[in-house]
């Protein structure tokens, strides 16, 4: 039986604090936040500081505080955004290494993200690559569009790959400027997908998070929820937390006999 990765997205950078008081924002917020979602079957963690305003940050000492946190009170894997917010310096997003992550995100091209452009210029994102490799860093090519796909494949020709030997990809849908979170979007990005790709999850922002999620299970793939992406957990019904969003999707997945992993299972599933 084919288990499920659930990956919590529990925080980003887009969503103000004051909109949605229950993001978890803070030190205390996000450990509590990651032990009930790790309990509910989440088995990683992509993670945004915020700083004492509660905006986003990429503050050395507290993404360096932030995974030791993480690590003393959960055993997920600690996956750290080298995106950041759309206002963060690239060479800030490099440095997020050096908080020395288990995994990171790594986004593999340039897309427009509502009004304002999330920038991954080639060289940043080949610069990126080799600095996970480098570091021992297991990266999570994370694809908001189908031309990405292109560009992770030619960084993987050209630089070989990861650390851990494990080839893992995301996808982002449904982000204004992106591939939108519909099932035919998720079939094309799929069927785009070149071999060396050893598994991949999927998430559909807002309306489109449920079928996205369905569609991923039922074509073999894994989950990355959160409020990252969602903030209803049903038309009119704001989340009350992450943890409901990861409960109801190792729900699904139970049902479509695709029991969640361990976060030990999926240190093996990523090479970590
Ligand atoms: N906040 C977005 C601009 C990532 O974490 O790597 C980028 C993002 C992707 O969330
Ligand atoms: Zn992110």
């Amino acid at each position: 039986m084919k288990r499920t990765l659930i990956t919590v997205a529990p925080t980003g950078a887009e969503v103000p604090k004051a909109d949605c008081p229950q993001l978890p924002t803070t030190l205390d917020e996000l450990v509590a936040e990651a032990k009930a979602c790790e309990a509910a079957g989440a088995a990683m963690i992509h993670v945004h500081v915020r700083d004492d305003r509660h905006r986003p940050t990429l503050d050395p000492g507290r993404l360096r505080e932030t995974v030791s946190a993480l690590r003393e009170n959960t055993a997920m894997i600690v996956q750290l955004s080298t995106g950041g917010s759309v206002h963060d310096p690239l060479d800030a997003r490099l440095d997020v290494l050096r908080a020395a992550p288990d995994a990171c995100s790594l986004t593999c091209g340039t897309v427009n993200f509502g009004d304002d452009v999330f920038s991954n210029p080639w060289p940043f994102m080949a610069e990126l690559y080799r600095r996970t490799q480098f570091a021992g860093v297991v990266p999570e090519f994370e694809l908001f569009d189908l031309g990405q796909v292109t560009a992770m494949t030619r960084l993987l020709e050209e630089f070989g790959p990861p650390a851990g030997g494990k080839v893992h990809c995301d996808f982002v849908l449904g982000v204004p400027g992106g591939l939108p979170a519909t099932v035919p979007a998720l079939v094309a990005g799929v069927q785009a997908l070149p071999p060396a790709v050893t598994s991949w999850s999927a998430t559909g922002i807002g309306r489109g998070h449920l079928p996205v999620l369905a569609a991923s299970l039922a074509m073999g793939g894994h989950l990355r929820v959160g409020m990252e992406d969602n903030l209803f957990f049903a038309p009119r019904r704001p989340v009350t937390g992450n943890a409901e969003l990861v409960a109801r999707a190792a729900s699904l997945a139970n049902q479509l006999q695709r029991p969640v992993m361990s976060p030990a299972e999926a240190r093996e599933l990523l090479g970590l």
